[in-house]
Order: C-alpha cells, then sequence, then structure tokens
C-alpha cells in the first residue's frame, strides 16, 4: 500500500515539473526530443550523425542521461554542441526535476532542437513525461525481433521510431516484416525511419523530418 501511494506521488511531482518544461519549451518554440533505447542501440552515435548534418542549419543542444559518466557528453562535445550531462546515480530514467535543473545549465538560450539523451532502457523512460514534444525510439537489427511486442508501452509512447544498425542486417535474423507488423498492431501511426550510424544511410530522411517537425513547432 505504501508503496503504491508513493509511486502515486512520486508521478504527480513529475508530472507538474513535465507541464512546467512544456511550457518553457513552448515558449522558446524549442522542439525537444526524448531519445530512449535498450544500452548500445546507437542513440550517441545517431545523434552525432545528425549533429554533423543539421549543426549549420539549427541550433543544436543536448542533455545526456547517463547512470554514472559523461562519455556521452563529452563526444557531443566533441562537436561543438551545447550539452549538459546528468548522472543519475543508479536511477534507471530521466525525470522531469532532473531536465528542468538541466535546462537552466544549457549555456545560451534561442535553441531550435534539443535532444534528450535518456538512460539505456527499454522499460523505466517510458513512464516518465520529461516535458518534450516527442519520444524517439531506437531500435537496433541486433537486438531481435521480440521486443516489439516485449516493451509495448514504450513503442506505443513513441512519437517516431529510428531502426539502426541496417548494415548489420544481412548477418541477423531480424525481419523488416516482422517488425512492421508488430508496430502495425502497437503504433500504426509513428513513422519510421532505418538508419545506419555506422554507414549514415538514411541519416539525412530522418534529419529532413527533423526539420519538418522543427518548422511545424515554430508554426
Ligand atoms: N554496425 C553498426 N554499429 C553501430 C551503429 N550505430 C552504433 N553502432 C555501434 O554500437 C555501439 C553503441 O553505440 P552508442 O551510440 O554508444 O549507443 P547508445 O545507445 O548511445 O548506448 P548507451 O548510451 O550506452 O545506451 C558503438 O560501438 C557504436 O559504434 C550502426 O548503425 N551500425
Ligand atoms: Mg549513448
Amino acid at each position: 500500500m505504501v508503496k503504491v501511494r508513493l509511486e502515486h506521488n512520486i508521478l504527480g511531482a513529475n508530472e507538474l515539473l513535465a507541464r512546467k518544461n512544456r511550457n518553457i519549451f513552448s515558449t522558446q518554440d524549442l522542439l525537444v526530443i526524448n531519445l530512449m533505447s535498450s544500452p548500445g542501440s546507437g542513440k550517441t552515435t545517431i545523434l552525432e550523425k545528425t549533429i554533423d548534418s543539421l549543426n549549420g542549419k539549427l541550433k543544436l543542444g543536448v542533455i545526456e542521461g547517463d547512470l554514472y559518466t559523461d562519455q556521452d557528453a563529452q563526444r557531443i562535445e566533441k562537436k561543438g554542441v551545447r550539452v549538459v550531462q546528468i548522472n543519475t546515480e543508479g536511477a534507471c530514467h530521466l525525470d522531469a526535476g532532473m531536465v528542468d535543473k538541466a535546462f537552466q545549465e544549457l549555456p545560451g538560450d534561442n535553441l531550435d532542437l534539443l535532444f534528450i539523451e535518456n538512460v539505456g532502457n527499454l522499460v523505466c523512460p517510458a513512464e516518465f513525461d520529461l516535458g518534450e514534444d516527442l519520444k524517439a525510439v531506437v531500435i537496433s537489427t541486433t537486438e531481435g525481433n521480440d521486443k516489439v511486442t516485449k516493451y509495448p508501452l514504450i513503442f506505443r509512447e513513441a512519437g517516431v521510431i529510428v531502426l539502426n544498425k541496417i548494415d548489420l542486417l544481412p548477418y541477423t535474423d531480424f525481419s523488416l516484416e516482422r517488425f512492421r507488423e508488430d508496430l502495425a498492431q502497437i503504433n500504426p501511426l509513428a513513422p519510421v525511419f532505418l538508419v545506419s550510424g555506422r554507414t549514415g544511410e538514411g541519416i539525412s530522411e530522418w534529419n529532413e523530418w527533423l526539420l519538418r517537425e522543427v518548422s511545424a513547432k515554430r508554426a
């Protein structure tokens, strides 16, 4: 009983802070994307490739969520983009309060597009609203075909889905057909991009979609 009440209070408090974040992001016409996946699906690699092609066109910022290290933030910093690291000290997801604090630390203002890389995990991050506009879920071809049906919440919540590591498709038993069938049951509306963070295939389509979403937010 006590545990249930605590969870309710935590989620309630998170909801208030998420609303606060959403208001701030809206006032600034800033599109915010919460990037989620299993550990190692390629979130940071996709961010690096995206920064390479969008950095001259948009003002980008990144909030990096990680358990203990700042390795991903260092990778992003090398690309010349504003980045703030959140270390959750063991917690398996970001929450709206962490994002609120990190956003206050983000140098400069007038960003067009802010990515929040969540902690690698297909379960907990899906349950916490950060005040973002969109949840982007990355899955990679090496993770197996059962992930969409085994972790339905995160795929249902997704506003966009990126299948990464398509360069490795020939070496895995991943079936694109089954992937699309499962998504048709769970989330038929989210756009799906097939990309390779290694070769860059599909990244330009993903980036063009991001540019359209930024324009739509401004409008
Ligand atoms: N072959 C191949 N490898 C990739 C691709 N994208 C990423 N990788 C590799 O996969 C590994 C994990 O990539 P990251 O970008 O660090 O993954 P992540 O999702 O940010 O990982 P966490 O932050 O730890 O959750 C690295 O060794 C990347 O080089 C891809 O499209 N193809
Ligand atoms: Mg990463």
